[in-house]
C-alpha cells in the first residue's frame, strides 16, 4: 500500500482546490500534470485512473479519489493531524459534511449555469439547487456569523466552499457581495494558499513548455 499521494493536475481546473488542499494538509504528494492541449486527459494511461477522463483525481493508498468534494473531505480525514475536519462525533460534522455537499451538489450547478449563460431552470423545484439566488442567500446565512462555515474554525469545506466562492466571482457568475469578498480576502491570505498561488504559476509556465516541447 503506497502513502505516497499521487496528484493528477492541470493548474487551469478545478484542481486548483485539491492543491490548495494539499498544502494545507502538508503531507508530500507529487504531480502528475496533464495537458489538455494534448489531451492526456483522456488517454488510455489517465481513463485507467478516472474514466470520466476528468481532472482533479488522487491516488492514495492504492485508492483513486475522483470528484473534488470528495478529495478534500479525504484527504481532511486522511491527515487528522492538520485539524481541517470535526471528528465523527463532534456535532460540528454535521454542519461541516452538509456545505460540503451543498458545494459539490448546490453550489457548482448553479454557478456552472450562469458562467455558461445557461437559461434558468424553469422548473426549480426539480433541480437539487433550487435557484441561484436562494443558493446565493443560504450560501450568506452559513457564512454569518463566520469567519468560517463552521464559526470561529477554519476547516476543509472553506478550501472547497471558498474556492467555489472565488472561481464564481472571478468568472462574474457569483455577484461579489461584501461578505464573499472578505470571506476569499481571508481565505487567500493562509501561507498555504499562497503557496499554492505560487506553485500554480511555475505549473503554469511547466505545462506549457511541455506542450511545445514534446
Ligand atoms: N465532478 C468533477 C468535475 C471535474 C471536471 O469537470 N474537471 C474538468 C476541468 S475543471 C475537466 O477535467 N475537463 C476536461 C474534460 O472533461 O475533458 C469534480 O468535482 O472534480
Amino acid at each position: 500500500m503506497s502513502e505516497e499521494i499521487v496528484f493528477y493536475h492541470n493548474p487551469m481546473s478545478r484542481g486548483r482546490m485539491v492543491h490548495w488542499m494539499l498544502e494545507e494538509i502538508g503531507a508530500p504528494y507529487r504531480f502528475e500534470l496533464l495537458s489538455f492541449e494534448k489531451g492526456e486527459n483522456k488517454m488510455p494511461a489517465f481513463l485507467a485512473v478516472n474514466p470520466m477522463g476528468k481532472i482533479p483525481a488522487i491516488v492514495h493508498r492504492d485508492t483513486v479519489i475522483t470528484e473534488c468534494g470528495a478529495i478534500i473531505t479525504y484527504l481532511a480525514d486522511a491527515f487528522p493531524a492538520a485539524k481541517l475536519a470535526p471528528a465523527n462525533d463532534d456535532p460540528a460534522r454535521g454542519t461541516y459534511l452538509r456545505w460540503m455537499f451543498f458545494g459539490q451538489g448546490c453550489i457548482e450547478p448553479a454557478l456552472i449555469d450562469r458562467m455558461l449563460s445557461r437559461p434558468p431552470a424553469e422548473k426549480p423545484t426539480a433541480m437539487g439547487y433550487g435557484n441561484y439566488d436562494d443558493m446565493v442567500q443560504a450560501v450568506e446565512k452559513a457564512l454569518t456569523p463566520g469567519p468560517y462555515i463552521l464559526g470561529d474554525r477554519f476547516s476543509a469545506v472553506d478550501v472547497y466552499v471558498g474556492s467555489q466562492l472565488g472561481f464564481g466571482m472571478m468568472t462574474k457568475s457569483l455577484e461579489p457581495r461584501p461578505l464573499f469578498q472578505s470571506y476569499v480576502g481571508r481565505l487567500s491570505e493562509r501561507p498555504a494558499y499562497q503557496r499554492f498561488v505560487e506553485q500554480t504559476e511555475k505549473l503554469t509556465r511547466q505545462l506549457k513548455y511541455q506542450s511545445t516541447t514534446a
